[in-house]
């Protein structure tokens, strides 16, 4: 199996590369990645220098922008097995930037996918296209209902709606050039190689370097936690009998308020107030915030056979502190420029 990875350095996609390379030892896999402020050669220079290693010769790096036609299509052109695809990870990812500088939202999601798709086009490679939840806007805090395949999409932020048309491209490419390919939308990933940009490794980090953790607004808002390692186990089932055309929902029934995660974070962390002090800043809310995110993975779980295994979230948070804890080496480089970003527009409420 050959796959090219598009966005492979960033968070989700490193960690799918090295689930690849663990499950499927003689995988070749070539990463596509412009390296932009999210990627991290760190997050696999074991597996591309890994001199002497089972991977050594199989996972590469190019660095090159997917919107770049002439990179995309010469290494898609080499994806002629039964099993190679390109699985397409490549994004701006972050909604907080998306509110700040818009644009290369629009270039990575919606040129890049359309770059992605045209080379899939010309050459028939199978495609496996890596979406969010976020394309369905969000939901009462207060109502039943999920996030189903059949919701209507409803983005909020410049992020979630170059999300929605990178979707919609990949649809219209199926149905018109028939391009043999699936689609995943997922809920809110976490884990290991995280930017810390993101919610929970921005409180873990902020908590080992001294500084307060910071929860927009009430923190009423609610996510639908899913560990990485079963947002790609997901992607890699649908690769092999995802149904062409198709849109599957990945979730793993994790919803929690941003309060309650914070609160388990600075419990597990130590840091749990006294005196009134909560441990942690209600700082600036987000424009446009969602309210609640919440997937019905009903389909994905029962066609594919699909089962998440990080059920427990806290115990999931303990890993993930416990990773950012022994790999301060892979963060630390990027923690103060990204305070003093945030720092500009924040303030303590
Ligand atoms: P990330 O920001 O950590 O990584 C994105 C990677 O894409 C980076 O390595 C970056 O350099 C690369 N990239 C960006 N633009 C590129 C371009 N034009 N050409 C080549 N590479 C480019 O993001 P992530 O959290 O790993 O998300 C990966 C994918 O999963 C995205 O498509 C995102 O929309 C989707 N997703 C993320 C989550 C989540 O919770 N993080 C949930 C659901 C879906
Ligand atoms: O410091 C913070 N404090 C805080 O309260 C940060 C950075 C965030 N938040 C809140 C905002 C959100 O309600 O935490 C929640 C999670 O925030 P993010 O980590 O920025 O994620 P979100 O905006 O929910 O989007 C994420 O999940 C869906 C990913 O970044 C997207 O790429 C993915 O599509």
């Amino acid at each position: 199996m050959r796959l090219v990875v598009t966005g492979g350095a960033g968070f989700i996609g490193a960690n799918f590369v090295r689930t690849v390379v663990r499950e499927y030892p003689s995988a070749r896999v070539t990463v596509l990645d412009s390296m932009t402020y999210a990627a991290n050669r760190a997050s696999l220079t074991d597996l591309l220098d890994g001199a002497g290693l089972a991977t050594a010769g199989l996972v590469e790096l190019v660095e090159a922008d997917c919107a770049d036609a002439a990179v995309t299509e010469r290494l898609v052109a080499e994806l002629t097995g039964p099993d190679d695809a390109v699985v397409h990870f490549a994004a701006e990812s972050h909604n907080d930037n998306s509110l700040a500088t818009p644009w290369p939202f629009v270039h990575s999601n919606i040129v890049g996918t359309y770059t992605v798709l045209e080379a899939c086009r010309r050459h028939d490679v199978r495609l496996h296209h890596v979406s969010t939840d976020e394309v369905y806007g969000d939901l009462e805090l207060d109502e039943e209902a999920k996030f189903t395949p059949a919701t209507a999409y409803n983005p909020s932020s410049p992020y979630s709606a170059t999300k929605a048309g990178a979707d919609m491209l990949v649809r219209a490419w199926v149905r018109s050039f028939g391009v043999r390919a699936t689609i995943s939308n997922c809920s809110n990933n976490y884990g290991p190689y995280q930017h810390v940009e993101k919610f929970i490794p921005r409180q873990i980090t902020n908590i080992l370097d001294g500084r307060r953790p910071r929860l927009y607004g009430s923190g009423a808002n609610v996510r639908d936690w899913i560990h990485v390692d079963d947002h790609n186990s997901a992607v890699l089932r649908i690769l092999a009998d995802g149904e062409l055309g198709r849109t599957y929902l990945i979730g793993a029934d994790g919803e929690q308020s941003n309060l309650q995660v914070m609160q388990t974070i600075c419990e597990l962390m130590g840091v749990a107030g006294a005196d009134g002090d909560p441990g942690f800043d209600h700082v600036t809310d987000r424009p446009g915030h969602d309210l609640r995110y919440a997937i019905d993975a009903s389909a994905t779980r029962e066609e594919l056979g699909w089962e998440p295994r990080h059920t427990d979230l806290r115990a999931g948070l303990q890993q993930t502190i416990d990773w950012y804890t022994a790999n301060r080496d892979w963060w630390e480089p990027v923690k103060d420029r990204v305070e003093a970003r945030y720092a500009s527009t924040e303030k303590v409420l």
